[in-house]
């Protein structure tokens, strides 16, 4: 449910969305940043931190990723921080129209594949697959996070 009702928030403020013809934000839809993976499948576990800094910085770490086209990735987060995380893996774009849903609606919660949210001291894990070459985003979409320095990329290698 919580999905269904983030789609409709994203379709409203997504300007991209009327090109398409279909129900934008709709889940099931093929997204160019991959698609959720098998753990069987998976050929690489990265560890990802998210917390904040002593001088307000608030940061994942690392922040850049290198991948191949292909390859099925467990991300294992742990929120080692005080406040609540997120760990948002998507194209930039789609980022950013999220990041703005969530600048209106902060209590929002999310359980797309592609996304996990945290407390303090809390572990997860993102498994994923990249199907298409290019730079992508991975972003902590509380307000205020993404600007204090919560994001990074991931750059997926191949044709
Ligand atoms: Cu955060």
């Amino acid at each position: 449910m919580k999905a269904a009702i983030f789609g409709l928030l994203v379709a409203a403020l997504a300007t991209s969305a009327l090109a398409s013809g279909n129900h934008v934000g709709g889940h099931g839809e093929a997204m160019a940043v991959g698609e959720p993976g098998k753990k069987a499948n998976a050929t690489q576990t990265i560890r990802v931190t998210m917390k904040e800094t002593e001088d307000g910085k608030m940061l994942f770490t690392p922040s850049t990723f290198k991948v191949r086209k292909g390859q099925t990735i467990v991300f294992a987060i742990k929120n080692a921080g005080e406040l609540d995380h997120e760990f948002v893996l998507d194209q930039e774009d789609k980022v950013m129209e999220h990041k703005a849903v969530m600048e209106k609606f902060p209590e929002m919660e999310h359980d797309d594949p592609n996304a996990i949210r945290l407390a303090a001291g809390e572990s997860g894990e993102i498994i994923w697959k990249f199907t298409n070459g290019g730079t992508f985003k991975i972003a902590c979409l509380v307000p205020g996070h993404y600007d204090a320095g919560m994001h990074g990329d991931v750059t997926v290698a191949g044709k």
